[in-house]
């Protein structure tokens, strides 16, 4: 693959500001779309970073959890990029088919999308399921790696357009009153509870520490 970035500094007024750009590395518009409101909405007063988008595929090397998958891409993407970046892995882990789809959850989606899981489950009662979030940080060549996870249940039935891959099958769950999938917030409110929210709260206070 190529690396085509350079260091990218804007400087600011005040020439002790210095914002450092950080090239998010993903082929998923939808993730870094998150990202891009999490850093909006969040207080950004003394942070010296900016998140542009890298919309490029990586190989990603296959491994049994999505934090071996996360570190291993992270590893192996260190060695031609030339810059600081940040990729992310994530999935989703159904209890009752015993961890699948997990790191095959993209390959999955693509295949046979949420249907495909909403067959192989079935009528089981149960829909116990959670979603992941890995985030490796490459700063200044060292990795740093930002976790979060969201529990909840498959439905029975596909509802809500927002979102992306398995949003519309998932119902978050550890908040009173939610009856609805991840497909039925808008980005902030999927930020607010989501396992990409809460492993970007973890790369965002690292991040406002630097
Ligand atoms: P990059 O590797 O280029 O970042 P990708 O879509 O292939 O993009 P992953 O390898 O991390 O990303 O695959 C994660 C898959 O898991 C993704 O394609 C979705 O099907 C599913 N997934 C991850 N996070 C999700 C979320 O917030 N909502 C719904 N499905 C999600």
């Amino acid at each position: 693959m190529k690396s085509v970035l350079t260091s990218d500094y804007k400087i600011l007024d005040n020439p002790r500001n210095v914002l450092r750009s950080l090239s998010f590395v993903t082929s998923n518009t939808h993730k870094f779309k998150e990202v891009n409101s999490y850093f909006t909405g969040a207080r950004l007063s003394n942070m010296k970073f900016t998140i542009n988008h890298l919309n490029q595929k990586y190989t990603e090397l296959q491994a049994d959890t999505i934090s071996e998958v996360a570190h291993a891409s992270a590893s192996s993407l260190s060695t031609i990029m030339n810059h600081d970046f940040l990729i992310e892995d994530s999935g989703i882990t159904v209890n009752r088919l015993n961890g699948f789809p997990g790191p095959y959850s993209s390959f999955v989606f693509q295949t046979v999308g949420w249907q495909g899981i909403l067959d192989l489950l079935g009528d089981q009662e149960d829909r116990s399921a959670f979603f992941t979030s890995v985030f490796v940080l490459s700063l200044d060549k060292k990795l740093v790696a930002f976790e979060g996870e969201v529990q909840g249940s498959i439905t029975i039935e596909a509802k809500g357009n927002f979102g992306f891959g398995f949003d519309p099958i998932f119902i978050p769950e550890g908040q009173t009153g939610f009856r609805t999938t991840l497909a039925e917030m808008e980005t902030d409110e999927k930020n607010e509870i989501s396992h990409r929210g809460k492993s970007l709260r973890k790369l965002f206070d690292f991040l406002i520490q630097k």
